[in-house]
C-alpha cells in the first residue's frame, strides 16, 4: 500500500469574547510552540461548525459557551513541523453561556493555560495565522 499523498485538514478556531478581552493559550505544539493561540482543533467526520467549537473548546478549557456564529475562512500552509501541513481555518466567535465561569487547564501536554487578554494589548508572539489576521485588520468585537 502505497502511503496517503498528504490532504487539507479542516481546523475550527475560536474567538470567545468576554468584555473588551479574548481567551489564550500559549501553545506547547511543533507547530506554533510557545506562541499565544485561540483555543479550538480538528472538525471531526459529520460535525458542524458550532458543534465542533463547543466542542474544542470544553476538552481544552471546560467552558461552556453561547451565541455561536462563523466569522471567516482562512487558507493556510504551516512549514514548521516535521511534515508540512495545510488547513482550512473556520474562524468562529462565541461567548461564555456562564459569564461567571472559569478557564481551566484540561490539556497542560499542549497549552500552558489559558487567560482573558484585552483585545488593545494582546500578548506576544501570537500564533502567526492569528498575527497575521490582526496586520490583515481582522476584529472579532466589531464584525455584525
Ligand atoms: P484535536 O486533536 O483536539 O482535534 O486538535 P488540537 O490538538 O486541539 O489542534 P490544534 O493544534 O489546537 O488546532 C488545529 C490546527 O488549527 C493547528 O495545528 C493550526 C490551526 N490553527 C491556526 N490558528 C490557530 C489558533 O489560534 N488556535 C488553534 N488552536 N489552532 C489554530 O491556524
Ligand atoms: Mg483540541
Ligand atoms: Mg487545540
Amino acid at each position: 500500500n502505497a502511503a496517503k499523498p498528504p490532504a487539507p485538514r479542516v481546523a475550527v478556531v475560536l474567538f470567545l469574547l468576554k468584555d473588551e478581552s479574548v481567551l489564550l493559550g500559549r501553545r506547547r505544539s511543533s507547530v506554533g510552540d510557545s506562541t499565544f493561540a485561540l483555543p479550538g482543533g480538528h472538525l471531526e467526520f459529520g460535525e458542524s461548525f458550532e458543534a465542533c467549537a463547543a466542542r474544542e473548546v470544553k476538552e481544552e478549557t471546560g467552558l461552556d459557551i453561547d451565541n455561536i456564529e462563523v466569522l471567516k475562512v482562512t487558507n493556510d500552509l504551516f512549514h514548521e513541523g516535521a511534515e508540512p501541513s495545510h488547513y482550512i481555518m473556520i474562524l468562529l466567535r462565541a461567548v461564555l453561556a456562564n459569564p461567571n465561569q472559569l478557564p481551566e487547564n484540561l490539556e497542560p501536554d499542549k497549552c500552558d493555560g489559558w487567560d482573558w487578554y484585552e483585545w488593545d494589548s494582546l500578548p506576544r508572539p501570537l500564533f502567526w495565522p492569528l498575527e497575521k489576521l490582526l496586520q490583515d485588520g481582522f476584529h472579532p468585537f466589531l464584525i455584525v
